[in-house]
């Protein structure tokens, strides 16, 4: 007999999530979709589509959010979202129209968040994943995710959050092959504990020669969700201090990538990879990388280790990969 009892994260191929949306109906938080579309069981809310190709012979890969607790549909302003008391789920695309910038995009994307995140009371972001097309490209003479950090930035001073580790997400940004902004999200009723990488600066203090506005996001963030220690970790790259390292090599980046995910991991209490269950998401911008990483991922983590591999642009032009994780444990 299959469990009912759904893991708080699965990745599913296709041929997989069919079934395991009709398994967990009532427990799912969001599906978010890469790859090619297809038609889904209907959930509380619409599945987001992310233009991503999936890498490794499958067409499209699914990333299912799921709770033990019964779920809820939470609608507001026109914004569909689901609660299980503890944490809310959510997910927004925002169309960019001529005249429009990513910068107004981003700064609106977040001003929705938050009104929705506090209209339901569950005011601590805990995770935020971004996707969006041309994101090395230039617009008005700056590059679209430096005019997201400007956005992103303006939008959490706007609403009195602090730039600090209290109210500071894990998130991650990457580049898409079409649409529009895509942004989804998991905030709780409590707030989660901020976790840093002593090997990096914070990405809130990086200097101007990055952006006029410094991204914000956390390395990591850890709460405790029905009863389960969660880790969930950030897009992380060949980054030490703030600067780019390895510049053209993949090898040494995908080394030193590794090191940074293990010195997050370093800082988890009782980290077991033995009991704890570990999924990534590998985002690599040149396909012809795919083997060397993989082979390096697995030997990193082993086949327990659930990983989706897909092809998309860095948010710095001089990355060729970025990593984010989340780790689960039952017995925390
Ligand atoms: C870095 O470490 C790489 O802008 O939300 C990683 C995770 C990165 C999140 C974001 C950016 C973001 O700066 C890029």
């Amino acid at each position: 007999m299959q469990s009912n009892k759904p893991s708080r994260l699965a990745y599913l191929n296709a041929d997989e999530i069919g079934a395991y949306l009709e398994r967990h109906n009532g427990h799912v938080l969001g599906v978010i979709g890469f790859g090619r579309t297809m038609p889904l069981p209907a959930a509380a809310c619409a599945p987001l589509w992310v233009d991503i190709p999936v890498l490794g012979g499958q067409d499209s890969s699914f990333e299912v959010w799921a709770s033990e607790a019964p779920v809820v549909k939470c609608e507001h302003q026109n914004m569909c979202g689901t609660g299980d008391g503890e944490v809310l789920f959510g997910s927004l695309t925002l169309e960019q129209r001529a005249g429009d910038t990513l910068e107004q995009l981003a700064a609106q994307a977040y001003m929705r968040i938050f009104a929705f995140i506090d209209h339901f009371g569950y005011r601590n972001l805990l995770r935020v994943w971004h996707y969006f097309p041309y994101i090395n490209d230039d617009e008005n003479g700056l590059e679209r995710y430096r005019g997201f950090n400007v956005g992103r930035h303006a939008s959490f001073v706007a609403n009195g959050r602090s730039i600090g580790e209290e109210s500071v997400p894990a998130a991650s940004a990457l580049g898409s092959n079409s649409g529009s902004l895509a942004v989804y999200f998991m905030a709780g009723k409590q707030p989660g504990k901020a976790v840093e990488n002593p090997r990096q600066v914070s990405a809130y203090h990086y200097p101007e020669r990055f952006g006029p506005s410094s991204p914000i996001f956390v390395r990591a963030m850890s709460a405790t969700l029905g009863g389960q220690y969660c880790f969930f970790i950030s897009g992380t790259a060949s980054i030490v201090g703030y600067e780019t390292m390895h510049q053209g090599d993949a090898e040494k980046q995908t080394d030193e990538t590794l090191l940074n995910i293990r010195t997050l991991l370093q800082q988890i209490p009782d980290y077991d990879p033995a009991q704890g269950r570990m999924l990534l998401k590998v985002y690599v911008r040149r396909i012809e990388d795919l083997p060397m990483v993989q082979t390096k991922v697995q030997a990193e983590f082993g086949s327990a280790c659930k990983a989706v591999y897909l092809h998309s642009n860095i948010c710095r032009s001089d990355l060729l990969l970025e990593i984010e994780g989340a780790y689960f444990n039952d017995a925390k």
